[in-house]
């Protein structure tokens, strides 16, 4: 229930952060990762594609894999919940979007700075130097690096690699200095970034998730609200600003 405690805390607040995750984008169409039926770990192997050592094993597997995906979310467009969150954000001073997705589609709503924790499917880097690359010879997958000729590979984050060193700081910064703190669609079970909602909880933010089920948050955040993030974001909009997001 949105009490007025809540309500008051939303609209006085100077500093919000919030932190998305695959959730947000589940009613894009994109499938999440943890999801028991839907979620892309049920299909595939997350140590065969999602790793440094799974790329340098099979190059091929794992450009592919990504090539289907951006694929995929070539089809999909910003949702309720985007849209919510981007139209929230400017009722706020000092409103901090932060998203372990790759697929930019808060940028697509609207969203300002928003950091990417876990990098952007969109973008292409090679594996040994990390240069950024736009245009590349689409006969072979991976292909080589126009500047070194090591292969290319999404510029994402995989198990076992250093987040973006920038984001993260910037990230903490947010979660240590925010009067309210938002988790959104998360399963929180991936570090360092389920870690930030506990930093906010220890710095005396009011902590807020809404998920479709329970994660290890809920017992601790001051609200928990269950459900869709594209009713539940559109929802608060309306409640506590009385704005809507038009349709599509
Ligand atoms: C809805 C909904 C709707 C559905 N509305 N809700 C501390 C403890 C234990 C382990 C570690 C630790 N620190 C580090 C680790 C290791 C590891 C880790 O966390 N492992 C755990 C899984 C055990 N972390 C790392 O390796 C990280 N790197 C690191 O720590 O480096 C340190 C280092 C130091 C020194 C040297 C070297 C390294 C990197 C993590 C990278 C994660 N990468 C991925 C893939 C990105 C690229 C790609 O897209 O392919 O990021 S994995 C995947 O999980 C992806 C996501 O961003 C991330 C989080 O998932 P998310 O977003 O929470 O999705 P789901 O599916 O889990 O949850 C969705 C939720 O939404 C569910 O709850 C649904 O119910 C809900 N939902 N529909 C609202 N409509």
């Amino acid at each position: 229930m949105v009490t007025p405690e809540l309500i008051d805390a939303l609209k006085n607040s100077r500093r919000v952060a919030a932190i998305t995750g695959a959730g947000i984008s589940a009613e894009s169409g994109i499938p999440t990762f943890r999801d028991a039926q839907t979620g892309l770990w049920a299909k595939y192997d997350p140590m065969q594609l999602a790793t440094p050592e799974a790329f340098l094993e099979n190059p091929e597997r794992v450009w592919n894999w990504y090539a289907w995906r951006r694929e995929l979310l070539a089809a999909c467009r910003p949702n309720k919940g985007h849209q919510a969150l981007s139209r929230i954000a400017r009722h706020i001073p000092e409103f901090q979007l932060i998203t372990q997705n790759v697929d930019g589609l808060h940028q697509a709503a609207g969203s300002q700075d928003v950091i990417e924790l876990h990098g952007n499917i969109q973008r292409t880097k090679c594996f040994d130097h990390g240069h950024t690359v736009e245009q590349w010879d689409a006969q072979q997958a991976p292909p080589p690096c126009p500047y070194c000729g090591s292969l290319l590979r999404p510029d994402v984050v995989w198990f076992g690699e250093m987040l973006p060193v920038q984001a993260l700081q910037q990230a903490e910064q947010a979660a240590a200095r925010c009067e309210v703190f938002l988790s959104i669609g998360t399963s929180g079970q991936v570090y360092p970034a389920a870690d930030l909602a506990y930093q906010a909880l220890a710095s005396g933010a009011m902590v807020v998730e809404i998920n479709a089920e329970p994660t290890p948050l809920t017992a601790r955040a001051h609200y928990a609200f269950t459900g869709k993030a594209g009713d539940q974001l559109p929802r608060l909009l309306a409640e506590i600003w009385q704005e809507s997001v038009p349709d599509a």
